[in-house]
């Protein structure tokens, strides 16, 4: 035993729970990991993905060396090269490419592979912004849900998930922390145990729905009409807080006359489908069950009409004072209270000039129509955009393009690795260094490399600032280490950093921010104003009207005019499923066990009008492609109309070699440019399974 090393390290993977773990390491070998016990939101214990990582370390499918491709692009034959000729080959491509185009002509693609500061942070700036590349806006997650939160709060900073445990109701909106973050929901849980009312809203019955003490179903897409149904009553009732409105908010009063006028319990339910006692209910509830707390996704974002959805639910904490309570308010993410010097770290004043601006979402429309200049060149790291990305056929299409140039930087031979021209091996948070914030609670962590990077593999930044250097870059961040880059983003005089040294978090592993409170409740303090141009929440905004919206939240239907709902009657949802993380995970055998099958979940009633039956495989198509699923009926867990297909399995583990994405669409949310998975019109049909 003796010979055992125990290396605290953090789960590097694009959740809001950021665990801190300990690796258990002999001779150089990783032999598992566990959650540090001594941390308060880990606890402990980690999910059944990060569970055994060693899998995923080990995984046959990790790309060990750099490759080439040798046959037709696509095709998956590759043979190996040295790192010296890798890179020589990408950097006299590059140079070729800007000396014809200009550096607008490349385009790096990333992002939350990993989610720390060195390997995600500092790598999609310093380079991309020196060389001036096209500049990728990385809207696929959240910055539909950000911009909505903004124009009512000015920032994104929510409550502290630890204040959870004092709110006495507490209603899960729109995201499904059973599966999507479990450390959440042990703090969703404990509230229970301490008398909470657990509600979620959310139209399917999610394993979190199963767990809340009243899951409210609504239709698809309507949950702002909802929201303003609740405020109809609070306000009726005079269960709103004048105080708190008057002095800080701005607009309240245009607010209460247009909900008292346009949300009547009864017009809300036609919309929403729930019942105009069960909307009485859920307003009384909330608005005198106290303190009252919102936890809300992001899942509920990505939809046409979810920038509205969410500056709309953020409305109701101020309607009711909740701010004022610890265990009330609302949490979205956390991320926006660690005060590192990102400025350091992704240095934007490397940036000269303004280059155009890329929106990930529309990938294959980028690849297959930009033009001066073209996309001449990709580099891939921290992605797998032909799995992730709405609209695969197109991506894919757009990736096979004889003249396009790309370069993929991985862990996994992914269906992205194998349409690249390089594919070079990346290094695990095993094998390198990191420094992590986190959008689901407060603590800064230091990963340290558990094991020796295996085979001939590279961390992200070892390998970007290489080919800077190697591009003739002479700034000196580019002979930066990870360590160098850790420094500069703990140096800061903020007092929330207070004694969050690198020789700290050498020692300890991690360190909650020094809030003026703990748990922290941002607007308990007088200290922080609302950021917003007049320095209150802005249930009116002008901003909002600047922009093209409804100055007042209101219900914006997901405009689903782009497929015809003739053909395509039924709504598909496909949310993250609970033993992947997006496409990371998916491809180990234990997590596929625990997933089964691609899976989609009907209404009967839908399933009987096809001729479908429970366990049936189905062919679900529209416009953009097709999909083969298993069926799995059920009048619970969705509405008449809707499907829910959990998320996302590899094309090349897909049956007929396409997953979810083929049929997403790659519009725009109605903010933020994010993306609108769950905006998706479909057709489903019985049909046989297809061999490959
Ligand atoms: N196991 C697992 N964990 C993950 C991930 C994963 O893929 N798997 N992904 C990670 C990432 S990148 C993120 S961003 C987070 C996302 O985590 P969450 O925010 O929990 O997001 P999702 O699970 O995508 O969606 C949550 C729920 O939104 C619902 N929804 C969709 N449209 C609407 C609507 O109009 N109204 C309402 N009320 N609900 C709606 C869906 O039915 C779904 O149950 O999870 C992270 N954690
Ligand atoms: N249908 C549908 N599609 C969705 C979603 C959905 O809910 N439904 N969710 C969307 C959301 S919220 C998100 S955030 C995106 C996520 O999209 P991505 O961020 O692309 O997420 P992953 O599929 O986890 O792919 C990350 C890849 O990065 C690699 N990686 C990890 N660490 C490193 C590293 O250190 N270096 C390098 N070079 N590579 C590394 C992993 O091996 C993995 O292949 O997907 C979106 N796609
Ligand atoms: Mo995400």
């Amino acid at each position: 035993m003796s010979n055992i090393l125990e290396v605290k390290t953090v789960c590097p993977h694009d959740c809001p729970d950021t665990c801190a773990m300990i690796a258990r390491v002999q001779d150089g070998k990783l032999l598992g990991v566990r959650g540090n016990p001594d941390h308060p939101v880990t606890r402990g214990y980690l999910c059944c993905k990060v569970n055994h990582y060693e899998e995923r370390v080990y995984s046959a499918d990790r790309v060990l060396y750099p490759y080439r491709r040798v046959g037709a692009k696509g095709e998956g034959r590759f043979e190996r090269i040295s790192w010296d000729e890798a890179m020589e080959t990408i950097v006299t491509r590059w140079k070729e490419i800007i000396a014809r185009y200009g550096a607008e002509a490349i385009l790096p693609y990333s992002y939350a592979g990993t989610m720390g500061i060195v390997q995600m942070s500092a790598c999609d700036g310093r380079l991309w912004n020196r060389m001036g590349a096209s500049r990728l806006l990385r809207t696929i997650c959240s910055t539909a849900a950000e911009a909505g939160y903004d124009y009512t709060m000015g920032w994104s900073g929510g409550i502290d998930p630890e204040s959870l445990t004092y709110a006495k109701t507490i209603i899960v909106w729109g995201m499904n922390p059973a599966s999507t973050c479990t450390h959440q929901m042990a703090i969703l849980r404990e509230a229970q145990k301490r008398g909470a009312t657990l509600i979620v809203i959310d139209p399917f019955r999610t394993r979190t729905a199963e767990c809340a003490d009243w899951h409210v179903q609504p239709e698809h897409g309507t949950d702002s009409a909802l929201a303003l149904g609740m405020m109809h009553v609070i306000f009726r009732d005079g269960l709103h807080d004048e105080e708190f409105l008057r002095e800080y908010t701005v607009g309240w009063e245009a607010l209460r006359e247009r909900v008292l006028k346009e949300y009547s319990p009864e017009r809300v339910s036609q919309i929403t489908g729930i019942s105009a006692e069960d909307i009485e209910r859920l307003a009384v509830t909330y608005a005198v069950q106290r303190p009252s707390a919102i936890r809300l996704g992001y899942g509920i974002a990505r939809n046409t009409n979810g920038g509205m959805m969410v500056r709309t639910i953020t409305c109701l904490p101020a309607v009711i004072g909740a701010w004022q309570e610890l265990g009330g308010g609302l949490l979205l993410s956390t991320s926006a209270h660690f005060p590192l010097n990102m400025k350091a770290v992704k240095r934007p004043d490397l940036l000269k000039g303004n280059p155009r601006a890329v929106n990930m979402n529309q990938l294959g429309e980028a690849l297959l129509t930009l033009d001066s200049p073209p996309i001449m060149a990709l580099y891939v790291y921290n992605s797998n955009p032909a799995a992730v990305a709405p609209n695969s056929n197109r991506v894919i299409q757009g990736m096979l393009r004889e003249d396009l140039f790309t370069v993929v930087h991985e862990q996994m031979w992914t269906d992205t690795a194998r349409l690249a021209d390089i594919v070079l091996p990346a290094t695990t948070q095993m094998e390198h260094m990191d420094l992590h914030t986190a959008y689901g609670h407060l603590y800064v962590q230091l990963n340290q490399p558990a094991i020796p990077p295996l085979g001939e593999s590279r961390s992200n930044w070892e390998v970007l600032s290489e080919l800077a250097r190697r591009m003739g870059y002479e700034e000196d961040c580019f002979h930066d280490t990870a360590e160098d880059i850790i420094r500069q983003a703990l140096q800061s005089d903020h007092p929330y950093l207070r004694g969050i040294t690198y020789e700290y978090l050498l020692e300890h592993g991690f360190a909650k921010l020094k809030t003026p409170s703990d748990p922290f409740a941002p607007y308990l303090h007088g200290e922080i104003r609302f950021r917003t141009p007049s320095g209150k929440i802005e249930l009116y905004s002008e901003r909002a009207l600047r922009d093209g919206y409804d100055p007042l939240p209101a219900y914006t239907p997901a405009d689903e005019t782009d497929a015809d709902a003739q053909r395509y009657p039924l709504k598909l949802l496909s949310p993250a499923a609970h033993h992947f993380l997006n496409t990371s995970f998916a491809n180990l055998e234990r997590m596929q066990k625990g997933e089964r099958e691609p899976r989609i979940w009907m209404h009967p009633q839908d399933a009987q009008a096809r001729g479908i039956g429970d366990g049936d495989w189905v062919r679900a198509y529209n416009e953009r492609g097709e999909v083969w699923l298993r069926a799995v009926l059920s009048a619970e867990h969705v509405r008449p109309g809707t499907a829910w297909s959990p998320s996302i399995w590899w094309h090349r583990d897909s049956p007929g070699g396409r997953g979810i994405n083929a049929l997403t669409s790659d519009r725009l949310a109605d903010m933020g440019g994010g993306s609108t998975f769950h905006t998706c019109r479909i057709q489903v049909e019985k049909s046989e399974k297809p061999s490959s």
